[in-house]
């Protein structure tokens, strides 16, 4: 890679995040989207283009190599020259060439026209519907998930054998540390119950599955993960009895209120039960207390992850998009609009271990 090469990404990416980081201009006309929450979905929601995830990708691996550059070499910033070559084919930046305009910008008119015919697939007829929108945002998400997965993988996986111990991933902890098993929040212990909570199999290592489900669990299927999620994030709101249940006080003044958010975001405000007939209704055994267990077919509205914003980003566009509301999505209507397929503001990658979005 050439140091040309490499400067433009550079300015490419910084124009993306600066060019379109525009005000939702919008999503006030139609008003079911709050100014807060339409920030929030761009803040979570996968990126559109995987161009632009690439771009991002090779960006943060030129920083990486200027770190170490950097580092090497006594504080003098030296420009790399050949970064990328290990993990960039000279095809693929040739690739994102292609679709720079002559400012050195994406070109994402001409991306949108490329991307059309692939997102318009169930049946080919010229117009997206939202289970097209929704697949396409889903499979974005799902590879953000798996990269993010890897990344860690491969930085903390010390003995090659694709799993991680629970050492390799905490080297840092000492034996008094894990001899005194504290499960108060980020210390040994409380690694200890997220590790076997993510470890199915029980066999003291987490391979890719288990190890995606640690990193991100909201977005896993694991019901002992899920179980402990809820219950870890019970403990921090719940200070008053620590009794691992919500009361109705509880859940009105602490889970109820981002439920209804995302309930009246996805049906329209139509279908939004009010809060005494949602706690009656979750509370299967009546005995005025909601578990976690209990809270389990509420999840992806209370802590929603990657999948969930995959979905509530879908709801977004075509709501956005669709010009004539005839639930589909024209190119012309995608190209009108642009920005908003652009415009998600999210650091790629890095999802930090303890994931925690506090939403409660
Ligand atoms: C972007 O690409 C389209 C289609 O090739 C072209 O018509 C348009 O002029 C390009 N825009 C810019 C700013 O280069
Ligand atoms: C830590 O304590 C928990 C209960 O609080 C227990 O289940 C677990 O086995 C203990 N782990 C170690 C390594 O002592
Ligand atoms: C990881 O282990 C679990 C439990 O044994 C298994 O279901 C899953 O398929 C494994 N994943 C991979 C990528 O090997
Ligand atoms: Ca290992
Ligand atoms: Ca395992
Ligand atoms: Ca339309």
């Amino acid at each position: 890679m050439s140091k040309a090469v490499a400067y433009i990404l550079l300015a490419t990416a910084t124009i993306i995040f600066f060019k379109f980081i525009s005000p939702l201009k919008h999503e006030e006309e139609k008003g079911s989207l709050s100014r807060r929450f339409g920030y929030k979905i761009l803040e979570r929601a996968p990126i559109f283009d995987p161009i632009v995830t690439k771009i991002e990708r090779e960006v943060e691996q030129i920083k990486q190599q200027q770190k170490m550059n950097f580092d090497n070499n006594n504080n003098k910033v030296v420009v790399p020259d050949t970064g990328l070559e290990s993990t960039t084919s000279i095809n693929e930046v040739a690739e994102t060439y292609q679709f720079l305009t002559s400012g050195g910008k994406l070109n994402t008119t001409l991306r949108l026209m490329i991307l059309f015919p692939l997102l318009d697939r169930e049946t080919k007829d010229g117009f997206i519907v939202s289970n097209e929108l929704e697949s396409w945002i889903t499979q974005r998400a799902l590879e953000r998930l798996d990269y993010s997965t890897q990344t860690e993988l491969e930085s903390k996986d010390k003995d090659g054998d694709s799993s991680l111990s629970f050492r390799e991933y905490l080297p840092h902890l000492s034996e008094e540390d894990i001899e005194k098993n504290e499960t108060t929040h980020g210390e040994a212990g409380w690694w200890m119950k997220k590790f076997e909570s993510a470890d199915s199999d029980h066999n003291g290592l987490l391979n890719f599955t288990e190890l995606r489900d640690f990193l991100h669990p909201e977005d896993s299927k694991n019901p002992e993960m899920l179980k402990w999620m809820v219950t870890d994030r019970f403990k921090r709101m719940d200070n008053h009895e620590m009794d691992g249940k919500l009361s109705f006080n509880e859940f009105e003044e602490n889970v109820y209120s981002t439920y209804e958010t995302y309930m009246d975001f996805e049906t329209y405000g139509v279908d939004v039960p009010k809060v005494t007939d949602k706690f009656a209704e979750l509370d299967v055994n009546k005995d005025q207390f909601i578990t976690p267990e209990e809270l389990l077919p509420i999840l992806p509205y209370i802590y929603p992850g990657e999948l969930a914003f995959a979905k509530y980003y879908t709801y977004y566009l075509m709501n956005e998009a669709d010009d004539n509301e005839d639930k589909k999505l024209t190119l012309e209507e995608m190209i009108n609009h642009e920005f908003i397929f652009y415009n998600t503001v999210h650091a790629d990658g890095h999802a930090e271990s303890d994931d925690d979005h506090d939403e409660l």
